[in-house]
């Protein structure tokens, strides 16, 4: 039979086949992290979202260990910018914005230093690396045909920001079928008035989302 997953999280217990479960790491990138990125170009104080970086990663290692699908992904686009919506790029009116040089080259432009994943939390062989264009991972990727071909039926969910990224990804996955799991400590926003409102959103209701959770309860359940 298979042994479960069994996580102490709120609003109750979340179960889990672990073979069917990804830990899903969302753009944990210098453009978010770093000075002289995306983050930075909107106004924000970066160091608020370093707080995720360790629990993402005592997470990873435990995942790593236990044989778990681990899935990265990266906010950007093509270096002709032939995906980035107007919309999108004339938002905030930035002098610098998308597309533009920056200190770490162009922002949230795909091979640029700023896109890439902080060294902390860099990829190993095997583990997939979801480029994505929007918010949401699922929008105009490939991340639900590798998920579909792995069985997976449950994510676990971190990565920045918890109100932007990690929530528009955890609502594409709810309306697929997976069930979610959001890391409390491996998630964090420019506003953590905004973290604490997107974690009670989750878990309101019933989940009406999915679940919450932090990485020691994680961690300990994975043991
Ligand atoms: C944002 C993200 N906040 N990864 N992107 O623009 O959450």
């Amino acid at each position: 039979g298979v042994t479960l997953l069994r996580v102490a999280a709120e609003p109750y217990e979340f179960s889990a086949d672990p073979a069917r479960s990804a830990l899903v790491i969302i753009d944990m990138q210098r453009d978010f992290l770093e000075p002289g990125g995306f983050g930075a170009a909107l106004g924000n104080d970066v160091t608020l979202l370093r707080s995720a970086i360790a629990p993402i990663e005592a997470t990873l290692d435990a995942a790593r260990a236990r044989g778990m699908l681990v899935i990265h992904t990266r906010e950007g686009h093509r270096p002709d910018l032939s995906d980035l919506p107007p919309a999108k790029k004339s938002r905030g009116r930035l002098a610098c914005g998308i597309g533009d040089a920056g200190p770490m080259g162009r922002i949230l432009v795909r091979g640029e230093a700023g896109h890439g994943l902080i060294g902390e939390l860099a990829p190993i062989e095997g583990e997939p690396v979801i480029d994505k264009p929007g918010k949401g991972a699922f929008y105009a990727t490939d991340l639900e045909t590798i998920l579909r071909q792995r069985g997976i039926g449950s994510l676990i969910l971190c990565g920045v920001t918890t109100e932007v990224c990690v929530h528009t990804t955890l609502r594409e996955a709810n309306d697929r079928g997976f069930e979610c799991l959001v890391l409390s400590d491996g998630t964090a926003s420019y506003f953590p008035q905004f973290h604490a409102s997107a974690l009670a959103m989750v878990k309101a209701q019933g989940g009406i989302f999915g679940w919450v959770t932090d990485s020691a309860a994680l961690i300990a359940a994975m043991q």
